[in-house]
Formats: structure tokens, C-alpha cells, sequence
């Protein structure tokens, strides 16, 4: 799984991505909800290749779902750009790049990819939490993009955010060096009488901000999976602020960075 796909002359995947429209009717619904559901990002063919090769990735590294297994075992899987040519193109070159540009200005880097599923039999909720609580980036304008790979709703747990509470800033939540090396889950404590669910089909694409409060139940549909996939693009000389400010480390995607490391950072895996 190693080779690059070619893009058109656009520098587009049309067989495998569809590139939504983002307006300033979306950047204002961005602005003062804190997301946006940008609608279908991959065709139908791009969702079938993405799913076969995730799966064939989960699959190896997790086996079958295992009710005694931790809950990061059952949800989580780092990295998934290098171990899927298709999620490395859509990670550094699908149609979420550019719109993430407008949000956070020419200088782009990708810093995660991971999938996070919840398999049939997977009830474990996600506790309530910011993405820039478990690793505080500055500048605060990093987006998350959860792309669905199934249909998702309430019965088997998509996500539920609170529209606005991005304006809220940084939450008030110490998470430690040593609650970040037992990768133990944040758990804020928030008014849900405020949330909304998001239900997604498979194949689209969520966006929200670093600040933007979400969490999702567990998955209570005995004969569907939820499996998401979820990537974050942050200004290309963010620093982690929980590790003395050092510049997190992600491949540069648009423009210019100040940090060497960032420079060179996977810039040799082809996208
Ligand atoms: O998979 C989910 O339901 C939640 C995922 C999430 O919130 C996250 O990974 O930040």
C-alpha cells in the first residue's frame, strides 16, 4: 500500500473524493456554531477503498471485538495514514485541506489521523471532552474532520456536540503528563441539556473546532458498526503547550513553518 495516487490537473481525486462547497455561509456557521457538516467527502468508490483498507489495518492490529478489552483496545487506532495509501492521500491532499486552510490561514500542518469505532457490542460511551484538552496546541484555531464510515445516529452512537461552546475558550481541565502516558480519557463536566446530536451518513464529512465540546453514547445497535475515521489539521508552528511549547510534529501540507523538524516531518511519505 504504498503508492501515491494521481490527481488531476486541479490537483483533485474526483473517483474517490467529492469537494464540498465552503462558502462564508459556512465559514459564519463555523464561526458562531464552532462546526460545520460539510456533507459527502468521499464517493462511493472512495468510501468502499477507504473502508476495505482500514478494516484490513483494525483488523490486524485489534481482531475481533472483545467486551473484556480496555476501552482504547476497542476505539482507538493512531496512525492509520501509515497503513492505508488511500487515508494517507485523503489526509494530505483530500478536499478537508483546503477548507482548512480558510479556517486557519496558509500555513497548514497535518498533526493526527486515528480511527475511533465502536463496533457492534461496543457500548462504552465517550466521555464529554475538548480535542485541545488531551493536547493543548497554540495557536487555539486547530480543526477536527471525523469522516463517517457508516451511517451514524443516535442508536449506535454518533457524536453530540454543544453548538457554540467553542467561544468558551481553552476548558479549565488539568490533564497530566502521567494521565497522558496511561492514555486515560478526559471527562469534563458539562450542561448536556445543551447538546445536539449530529447524525452522519457513511462517506461524510464533520468539522469542528479545537474548543468545540462533543462526546458520543455508546453504540447500542446490536447489528451496526460506527466506525469514524478522524483527522486534525493545525497552523503549521503550533506548539504543544503540555510539552515546554515544542512544535508538534506533523506533515506540512500548505505553506511555510519556522521548525525544521516540522519541515522534514514524513515529508517522504508519499500523499
Ligand atoms: O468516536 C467518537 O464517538 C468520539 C470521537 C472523539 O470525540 C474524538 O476522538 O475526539
Amino acid at each position: 500500500m504504498s503508492n501515491a495516487m494521481t490527481a488531476d490537473a486541479r490537483g483533485r481525486h474526483p473517483e474517490v473524493f467529492t469537494y464540498p462547497e465552503f462558502t462564508s455561509r459556512e465559514a459564519n456557521h463555523y464561526r458562531e456554531q464552532g462546526y460545520v457538516h460539510l456533507g459527502r467527502t468521499l464517493t462511493a468508490e472512495g468510501l468502499q477503498q477507504v473502508r476495505d483498507q482500514v478494516m484490513q489495518a483494525w483488523t490486524a492490529e485489534k481482531g475481533a471485538f472483545d467486551p473484556q478489552g480496555t476501552w482504547l483496545h476497542n476505539a482507538l487506532l493512531p496512525d492509520i495514514h501509515h497503513l492505508s495509501d488511500l487515508v494517507r492521500t485523503y489526509y494530505f491532499n483530500g478536499p478537508m485541506v483546503a477548507i482548512a486552510e480558510q479556517l486557519i490561514g496558509p500555513n497548514i500542518k497535518a498533526v493526527t489521523s486515528q480511527l475511533t469505532f465502536k463496533m457492534r457490542g461496543n457500548t462504552m460511551p465517550f466521555a464529554w471532552h475538548q480535542d485541545n484538552v488531551y493536547g493543548e496546541l497554540d495557536p487555539y484555531n486547530a480543526i477536527t474532520c471525523l469522516t463517517a464510515l457508516d451511517d451514524a445516529d443516535v442508536k449506535n452512537g454518533c457524536l453530540r456536540l454543544i453548538p457554540g461552546s467553542h467561544r468558551e475558550g481553552q476548558a479549565d481541565y488539568r490533564h497530566t503528563e502521567e494521565d497522558r502516558r496511561a492514555q486515560r480519557a478526559v471527562e469534563l463536566a458539562v450542561d448536556d441539556s445543551r447538546a445536539i446530536p449530529i447524525p452522519m451518513k457513511a462517506g461524510e464529512c464533520l468539522i469542528f473546532h479545537c474548543h468545540m465540546l462533543h462526546h458520543s453514547e455508546g453504540n447500542r445497535a446490536k447489528d451496526r458498526d460506527r466506525r469514524l475515521m478522524l483527522f486534525r489539521y493545525a497552523d503549521a508552528d503550533a506548539v504543544e503547550v503540555y510539552h515546554d511549547r515544542r512544535p508538534r510534529l506533523g506533515r506540512l501540507l500548505r505553506g511555510r513553518t519556522l521548525f525544521p523538524e516540522v519541515e522534514t516531518f514524513e515529508a517522504d511519505l508519499s500523499g
